[in-house]
């Protein structure tokens, strides 16, 4: 599996995790939710009201969404989990280190400002981390995911081009005007308990959502720390975690 890993720049480990495993992250980020909706009344469901706290309260609904990264427990558990651990190592990674924090998306058109929001460009993670050559991303859907509802799509082979990125789109070390047509492009259907294992390096984008779904995804980063570049390279980390203190710079 990692001759094929390293040839082709993912592997689609189906079953991986069970359905129940990754359906309690989607609940415990709804019950964040859930409880802001409690404040304000909402009685519609999830989606419906998800877009009228959105439209109607951006602050609090950005809140849940840091609250959520930031820390949902069970989004950790999935991380941290010790067979996934054990599968990245098999991969090569041998001193796996999470070098971001864990992303969790739920997009939809109705819950952005702008589409970058909920459609990521054509890029590559590696720019945007300076992690190790080898590092990976681990892509949960954390629900049954195909062409309808935006499925991530993937360009196998194109690890092995290096950073091909040259231009930044909403953050994402993006790829613009760059002849990709001898590559396939594939779109995996996958279930609840399928995971992607991707090189940072391998070009993906959001597949377009389009039925009226939310698409539920978490994405997990991991660096090789023996890595010899990333090492000679000081361990790099350009992710800047840090306080507002805005209620005294506003008052
Ligand atoms: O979930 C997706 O559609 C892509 C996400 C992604 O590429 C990223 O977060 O870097
Ligand atoms: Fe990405």
């Amino acid at each position: 599996m990692k001759e094929k890993f390293l040839e082709d720049g993912y592997v689609i480990l189906k079953g991986f995790f069970p359905k129940e495993t990754v359906q309690e992250v989607v609940k415990r980020s709804k019950d964040i939710f859930e409880i802001q909706f409690n404040r304000f009344g909402y009685q519609e469901d999830f989606k419906e009201n998800a877009v009228r706290l959105f439209n109607e309260q951006q602050e609090v609904f950005i809140n849940c969404g840091k609250m959520i990264q930031q820390g949902l427990l069970e989004l950790y558990s999935l991380s941290t989990n010790k067979r996934l651990i054990d599968e990245i190592k098999k991969l090569g990674i041998e001193f796996p280190v999470m070098c971001t924090r864990p992303v969790l998306f739920f997009n939809h058109p109705r819950l952005a400002k702008e589409e970058v929001y909920y459609k990521t460009p054509l890029h590559q993670d590696w720019p945007s981390m300076e992690a190790s050559l080898d590092s990976v991303v681990v892509w949960v859907p954390l629900i049954d995911v195909n062409e309808q509802n935006g499925s991530i799509l993937i360009y196998p082979k194109t690890h092995k081009l290096g950073d091909i990125s040259n231009t930044v789109i909403g953050g994402f070390a993006a790829i613009e005007n760059y002849d990709l047509s001898s590559y396939e492009e594939i779109q995996p259907i996958l279930e609840e308990g399928d995971i992607v294992v991707f090189s940072s390096l391998l070009v993906h984008k959001s597949g377009d959502i389009l039925n009226d779904e939310i698409r539920w995804s978490c994405h997990l980063r991991y660096t090789n720390m023996l890595e010899q570049d990333f090492i000679d390279r000081g361990f790099p980390h350009p992710y800047i975690y840090k306080p507002s203190l805005r209620s005294k710079t506003q008052a």
